[in-house]
């Protein structure tokens, strides 16, 4: 037996001893005897609610899903088992059998990463041969984001589908878009249509890094989602399993909305959509008539975007306008407020309380823990794990999303040849070395920790292209990490599946960085 498969293993010149090379690694894969041929005429049968795993094997085989129970015919069958011994709807077992391959769900998303996996392990582009292997798999944190800013570089609409696609292989199922920031707005909001008519263009974009202030290029940028788009967008997301989590910033990172309507602000002073990057002192007032200004735009975006989460940013907000502004003051005498910080936690405390009277759940940087916000607010932990630490201590919900292992806006490499980035230092093994739940907190508090997220902040990102070598492979790390239980990680074995998945990205004309150099 040991003879033959190591004969095999020359002969096909794949790693017959080893375990199933999938990405993120699975809960547990054992091998079996035997191989499965895939041939013309087999057929593909799938029950109803594992039409979306039918639909992505069919696309890869070209052959159609036929719905039904069909019995006799040999080939792949997909189903959904409520009652599969797995801890999670995600979770699946795949059974690849000599003759027989069969993917059982615990729900519909575990029936599609089921087949995920099973296209892992077939050679890119191919069908062919699979060795026999049974995989039982389910995933560690809840949620396994990325987030994606259009704002600074807008990404047209079919880059963000085909990301859409690259999460899902992953299984990555939370796509946060940034849709508002000083250098663009990037969503139609019927309401105030200036928002996308002023505020999606701006007319320049600094050249180099910010730092080195060498000017700009003369180019005008812009771009923006309607609302047909993200409709589009976010039925491609939910046929995925990918729930799109919108991000409207404020009350800082607010330029482009204040170039459109300017008495949104605290000054009088007509502002163009930002052209530079960095922090920004423009930011939104907090006067009656702006919260309420900025809750019809959440109504809006709450119709568009059906997921529980909605993102309202609160990051990086300079408290000098409402320090200089009478009216801020006025507010906070009138609120019994004693720091100006606590006009950033009331303006939060506003959208909470809109959003959650709406059956969703808030979501916002960790500098929303510094004006005080309740706990039904999720806080996204991104200035280390501090945030994150006093954040589920206290009862909020967390997802970790360090700057020193997910800001992919960093440098991946020391080699002076890499494309300028805004700096930092992550390379993809310190990525892969993150642990999403600090030692710091009980079991208890643990629990609050419901996953981790890579950022895609575009600002030295212009196109969908570069965005993809500064995520390929670091994202696939941060995906096993999101998806595999801690005592199943190993970077050594990661990096000899990872071939496997650059075959993969390179059969998809993805921009990856070589793990090699
Ligand atoms: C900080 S992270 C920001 C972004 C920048 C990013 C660059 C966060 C919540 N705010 O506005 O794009 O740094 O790394």
């Amino acid at each position: 037996m040991r003879t033959s498969l190591a004969v095999m293993t020359m002969v096909m010149g794949v790693g017959w001893g080893q375990e199933a090379a999938v990405i993120p690694r699975p809960v547990s894969a054992t091998n079996r005897p035997g191989v499965f041929h895939w041939k013309p005429g087999m057929k593909l049968v799938v029950d109803a609610r594992s039409a979306a795993a039918g639909r992505l094997l069919a696309a890869a085989l070209g052959t159609p899903a036929e719905e039904g129970a069909a019995k006799a015919a040999a080939g792949i069958r997909v189903r959904v088992d409520p009652a599969l011994q797995v801890p999670s709807d995600e979770g699946y077992v795949l059974d690849v059998g000599p003759k027989l391959i069969s993917i059982l769900g615990k729900g519909p998303a575990g029936a599609f990463y089921g087949a995920q996996t099973l296209l892992q392990l077939m050679p890119a582009g191919q069908g062919s041969e699979v060795r026999c292997v049974r995989v039982k798999d389910y995933p560690r944190f809840a949620w396994r984001g990325m987030m994606l800013d259009t704002a600074r570089h807008f990404m047209p609409k079919p880059a963000v589908l085909k990301f859409i696609d690259l999460l899902a292989m992953q299984k990555l199922n939370v796509l946060q878009l940034h849709l508002t920031d000083d250098q663009g707005w990037r969503i139609e909001i019927r309401k105030y249509p200036m928002l996308t008519g002023t505020g999606s263009m701006r007319k320049e974009t600094r050249e180099g890094h910010e730092n080195k202030r060498q000017g700009f290029d003369g180019k005008p940028h812009g771009g923006y989602y309607s609302q047909a788009d993200i409709a589009e967008i976010v039925k491609y997301a939910q046929d995925r399993f990918v729930e799109i989590v919108p991000e409207i910033e404020m009350p800082g990172h607010a330029q482009a909305a204040l170039a459109a309507y300017p008495e949104l602000g605290n000054t009088n002073q007509k502002l163009d959509v930002f052209t530079q990057w960095g922090v920004n002192k423009n930011v939104f007032n907090v006067n009656e008539k702006t919260i309420l200004f900025l809750q019809d735009v959440l109504d809006e975006v709450m119709q568009m975007f059906p997921g529980k989460f909605i993102h309202v940013g609160g990051d990086e907000v300079p408290l000098d306008q409402w320090k200089a502004s009478p009216a801020a003051q006025a507010r906070m005498k009138q609120l019994g407020l004693e720091e100006v910080v606590e006009l950033h936690g009331y303006f939060i405390r506003r959208m909470d309380q809109f959003i959650t009277a709406h059956g969703r759940r808030l979501v916002g940087w960790d500098e929303i823990l510094e004006g005080g916000v309740d706990k039904s607010a999720t806080v996204m932990s991104w200035r280390g794990s501090k945030g994150g630490i006093a954040a589920a201590k206290d009862g909020h919900d967390v997802v970790m999303a360090p700057t020193t292992h997910t800001y992919f806006d960093y440098y991946q490499a020391k080699d002076p040849k890499e494309p300028l980035a805004i700096g930092g230092f992550l390379p993809l093994e310190k990525v892969y070395s993150f642990e999403p739940v600090p030692a710091e907190l009980t079991p208890e508090q643990g629990k609050h920790i419901l996953g981790t997220q890579g950022q895609a902040w575009t600002e030295y990102m212009p196109t969908p292209s570069h965005v993809e070598y500064m995520l390929f492979p670091r994202l696939t790390a941060l995906a096993e990490v999101a998806w595999t239980p801690a005592a199943r990680k190993d970077y050594a074995d990661f990096r000899k599946r990872l071939p496997g998945m650059e075959q993969r990205w390179k059969a998809l004309g993805v921009n990856y960085r070589p793990s090699g150099n």
